[in-house]
Order: C-alpha cells, then sequence, then structure tokens
C-alpha cells in the first residue's frame, strides 16, 4: 500500500496511536520537539511531568489499567539518563514501555559534543531492543518497537531519533504489521502425559502463582483449575488478585517478608506437587532460591520464557499459555480431596496471625484503617520500604493489577506516578499511593503534575523520618546509626502548597475522617500518617 509522505517521526507516532497508545509522558528537550507534535497530532496526549523517571512510572499506571502500553519521551543526554531508573524497572518488571529519545544527528557529532552521549550504548543492557530510526525504516522500526515490547515477557524497548530524521518525509509501509502470535499449548506428548500422571497422584498439591499470568489474563483458568483438584495457591506480589484473595484455597502472597516465607516454604515443601504458573522468581528474594530438591519432588514449570535463571529447576517445563496448559493438564482427570491433615486451614490461620490488623496505632493500623474504609474496587499503588513489605501482606486485592508496585527492580519513587497513570485513565475509580516519608521526597514535584492533571489521587505518606527498612538492616547488624534517619517535615503542608488537600493523622479516628475528606475531594490529597521510628520492628 503507498501513500502519501509523512514525516518519520508521524508515522512511529500513528503505529503507537494504532496499537492502542492514548499518552505520553515525559520532559521535552529541542531535540523531541517534532516527536511532541507528531505524537499530539496522531491523538497521543503529550503529558508534562517533571522527571523522567516519574513519566515513565505515569505510563506504566496507564498500560496496567489499560492493555495499552506506555510511552516515554527523553530529550538528548541529561533527559536520556534521567529515565534509566524506570527503564531499567520496565526491564525487571516485565512492563512494555517504548522509549523515544532525541538525539543529534551521526554527521553532526562528528564536530559537535555539547550534551552528546551514546543513548543506545546506555539504554541496551536494560532493554530487549534498542533501535536508531531511519526515515525509510521508521514504519517498520516503529511495528518490530511494539511487538518486541509487548511479546512475552513484556520489556522496554528504545528508538533514538535523530532529530533530522524525525522531520524527514517518507512513503509508509503500511503492509509490514505482524499481528501478535497465538498462545502456545503443550505439545501432545511424553511430558505433558506424565504431568498428567503427577496431577492424577497428587495428594498435597500446590501453586505457585507468578506474573506471566497476568499476560495471560488465566485468572479464571486458575481459578476452576485450583477447585477442580483442590490445589491451594500462593503468589507473587504483582500476581495478587488473579483470582481474589478471599478465596479460601488462597494463602495470600509471597515476596519479601521473612515472616510470610517462614510459614509458606515449610508448606511448599511438604507438597508431593508443586506447580510453577507463570512464575518468574525476579519478583523474590533469597529464600526462593532453589526452594526444594526437583529429584524429591515433583514440579511442573508453566513459563513464558525458558528457565535460564536456575533459582528454581522444575522435572518438567512448559513454555506455554498459562492458562492454556492448565486446561490441558486437567483434561478428564478427576479432581480429589488433597491435604488431608487440615493443613492448608492451618496455614491460613497461622498466616492471618502473622500479620494482625488489631493494633491501636501504626503501620498496620494505617493499612487496616485504609483498606476497610477506602471501596473494594480501590487501585492502590506501594512504593518501595518497610511499609511496602507488611502493605504487600496485608492488603488483600480481589482484582489483578489493583495493587502496582515495583517488584523486579524495587524502587523507590514509583508509586505518586504509577497512582496518576492509574487515575488518569480511571478518574471516578479510588486510586490511593502509599509511601514512605523518603520515597515521596524522591518524587515530590509530581504533585505538580497531580494537581494539573486534575488528579484525585489520595497519597498516605508513612511518617517516621527514617529509611525505615534500611534503618532496621543497620540495627539488626549492631552498627552506628548514620544516613538513614532524616528531618520531619510536613507533608500534609506539601500537599496543600501544590493545590492538593493535606491532612496530618495521629490515630485511626483521624485516618478516617481524612480519608473520607478524600473520597470526596475534588483535589488530590496528601494524608501524613504520623507514626513511632522503629515500628516496623517484628512486623514482617
Ligand atoms: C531508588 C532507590 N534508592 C534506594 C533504595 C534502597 N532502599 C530500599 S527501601 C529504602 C528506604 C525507604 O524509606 P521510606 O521511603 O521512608 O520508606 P520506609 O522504609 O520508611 O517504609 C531504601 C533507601 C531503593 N530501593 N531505591
Amino acid at each position: 500500500m503507498t501513500g502519501h509522505k509523512l514525516r518519520a517521526a508521524d508515522l512511529v507516532a500513528r503505529r503507537l496511536y494504532e496499537a492502542g497508545c492514548r499518552f505520553a509522558f515525559g520532559m521535552p528537550g529541542g531535540e523531541v520537539l517534532t516527536l511532541v507534535d507528531a505524537l499530539e497530532a496522531a491523538g497521543i496526549r503529550f503529558i508534562l511531568a517533571k522527571h523522567e523517571n516519574a513519566a515513565g512510572f505515569m505510563a506504566e499506571g496507564v498500560w496496567q489499567r489499560t492493555g495499552a502500553f506506555g510511552i516515554l519521551v527523553a530529550t538528548v543526554g541529561p533527559g536520556v539518563v534521567n529515565g534509566v531508573n524506570v527503564i531499567a524497572n520496565a526491564e525487571q518488571d516485565r512492563v512494555p514501555l517504548i522509549v523515544l529519545t532525541g538525539c543529534v544527528d551521526a554527521t553532526e557529532v562528528l564536530t559537535y559534543t555539547h550534551q552528546v552521549l551514546d543513548h543506545q550504548q546506555v539504554l541496551r543492557p536494560i532493554t530487549k531492543e534498542s533501535f536508531r530510526l531511519t526515515a525509510e525504516g521508521a514504519d517498520v522500526i516503529a511495528d518490530k518497537a511494539v511487538a518486541i515490547a509487548t511479546e512475552p515477557r513484556a520489556g522496554p524497548v528504545h528508538i533514538d531519533v535523530p532529530i533530522s530524521v524525525a522531520e524527514q518525509t517518507v512513503v509508509p509501509h503500511l503492509l509490514r504489521r505482524r499481528p501478535p502470535a497465538s498462545p502456545a499449548v503443550p505439545a501432545p506428548g511424553h511430558d505433558l502425559e506424565r504431568a498428567r500422571l503427577w496431577l492424577d497422584e497428587a495428594e498435597r498439591p500446590v501453586m505457585i502463582v507468578g506474573l506471566d499470568t497476568l499476560a495471560d489474563d488465566a485468572g479464571e483458568a486458575i481459578e476452576r483449575f485450583c477447585e477442580d483438584f483442590s490445589v491451594p495457591f500462593l503468589t507473587t506480589y504483582k500476581a495478587k488478585g488473579i483470582v481474589p484473595e478471599e478465596h479460601p484455597l488462597c494463602l495470600g502472597a509471597a515476596g519479601l517478608s521473612p515472616k510470610a516465607d517462614a510459614l509458606l516454604l515449610p508448606f511448599v515443601r511438604q507438597a508431593d506437587l508443586i506447580l510453577c504458573v507463570g512464575y518468574d522468581p525476579i519478583e523474590m528474594r533469597s529464600g526462593w532460591c532453589e526452594p526444594w530438591d526437583p529429584q524429591q519432588v515433583h514440579v511442573i514449570d508453566i513459563a513464558a520464557e525458558a528457565n535460564r535463571h536456575y533459582v528454581h529447576q522444575a522435572g518438567i517445563n512448559f513454555i506455554a499459555h498459562t492458562g492454556k496448559t492448565l486446561e490441558a493438564l486437567g483434561e478428564g482427570i478427576a479432581g480429589r480431596a488433597t491435604w488431608p491433615g487440615g493443613e492448608v486451614e492451618g496455614l491460613k490461620a497461622a498466616l492471618a496471625g502473622a500479620f494482625p490488623t488489631g493494633e491501636a496505632w501504626g503501620p498496620a493500623a494505617v493499612i487496616d484503617t485504609c483498606r476497610r474504609v477506602l471501596p473494594k474496587e480501590t487501585v492502590a499503588t506501594c512504593d518501595t520500604g518497610a511499609h511496602r513489605i507488611l502493605l504487600a501482606q496485608m492488603w488483600q486485592t480481589c482484582e489483578p493489577r489493583s495493587l502496582l508496585q515495583s517488584t523486579g527492580l524495587c524502587t523507590m519513587g514509583c508509586a505518586l506516578p504509577l497512582a496518576l497513570g492509574a487515575q488518569l485513565v480511571e478518574p471516578e475509580r479510588p486510586v490511593v499511593a502509599f509511601t514512605g516519608d523518603a520515597g515521596l521526597l524522591m518524587v515530590a514535584g509530581e504533585l505538580s503534575t497531580a494537581a494539573e492533571l486534575g488528579s484525585r489521587v489520595i497519597v498516605v505518606v508513612f511518617v517516621d523520618a527514617s529509611l525505615a527498612l534500611i534503618e532496621l538492616k543497620q540495627r539488626q547488624r549492631q552498627m552506628t546509626n548514620a544516613g538513614v534517619d532524616f528531618g520531619a517535615h510536613d507533608f500534609a503542608a506539601i500537599g496543600r502548597a501544590f493545590g492538593g488537600l493535606g491532612h496530618t493523622v495521629r490515630n485511626r479516628a483521624e485516618l478516617e475522617k481524612a480519608l473520607d475528606d478524600a473520597l470526596n475531594a475534588e483535589t488530590f490529597t496528601v494524608i501524613a500518617a504520623v507514626i513511632e521510628r522503629g515500628s516496623y520492628d517484628g512486623r514482617f
């Protein structure tokens, strides 16, 4: 198909629009102005963030809630390197992200050095692919970038766009489009038959559900399989809610909590069949390294990619769609009662006891109060730190992608921008960002973006004037207190300074009132929940 000529930047923008994108985030410099112009012309709204890193998390928030991958725009030199953290996050957290950067033309670079660095060399180790746009190849590069970013496991793809190439006009090659691949299912044969036999024999099966299942939309298949074969399941933090967590077979989430691991790992080690379903161990801490002996127990691994991590091993590995594979495994096999000693009920009771909700005040009381007051359909985001470990264990979700966080890279500074992205595409849904005080200080400038977007995000800050998680580790190692405590600031006033509401709360009743006000507010709200230093001790 031929057509009239377009700028190369327009071809990229049109492909991204065709793929469903309606928002791009970033901070422009002169080198990306043509790109911004092309995105807007294609129907993709460009939103100015106050830091490229936050821009990338806003893009992720949009993707998590709409399925349309995000776009990060960064300008030459400082703009690109400011985005490194969120691009690495997209790679480790399996987030599809198109990174558009502006660069100086190859010929100019021969006699010009200001701000010039090799963007591709910086970003290659943390992207699935890095392209340098050519005018004639613009359409194909855009299509390849979309395909590579979105195919499992998803991740970031970089397109470096030389200034003059963006402007060059070319005829599009619209026929060079690659449709997404059909889901893979296990081929009939020895492995499938053996796996079915193991399922048929299992008396103590357990399932570990991970993030590939989100991409596969496998929630219903998992729920049916677990019910049919009485399989208790635990999830990683990212997979929380893939089956509503109130399900009687749900053992909650595993990830960063030693307390939870101390209960979950021994249970998993008692199993006679372990089903790893879309389980990507990048989310897990060291307790989950070689947690079982595959010679001693039947382990079936169903994942989007071959096991190159060697964090655990399985007797049978399927690289396939998780939901379809469970269907193939279970076909024609009769279910049976499992775990005859009441181990599942015992474990659930022990887990509930490990994370009590009854304290008068403190971080667990903040989480418990928020969970009770905020509507069930609330989307929550969470930053990195002590508060997240507790929250990821305590915050029950009833749908997938409703607790957003950085679980692979585990970076600070993600909760507020993730929430802004999520709220942008679902303005009617309550969105709450939980963050430590240091994490909020990293991205406080985005409260300005919250105001500009008219966002009604609720930001709950755990204020203890401390890097609680690191302070705890320092103390546990009997080291001198150094570099982990900082000033107590008036976060409510900071919220008000940016045009939102601000509340400081010191007990459950004040928090309830502040949440009620926030739910009815026309602006964003910052709720500063003041807790004691050291109040996470023994909590997770
Ligand atoms: C960008 C980044 N820098 C440093 C760290 C290491 N780190 C992990 S948790 C943490 C403390 C966070 O403090 P705060 O936001 O106050 O949360 P809290 O631990 O008090 O809940 C730090 C510094 C990180 N994960 N990410």
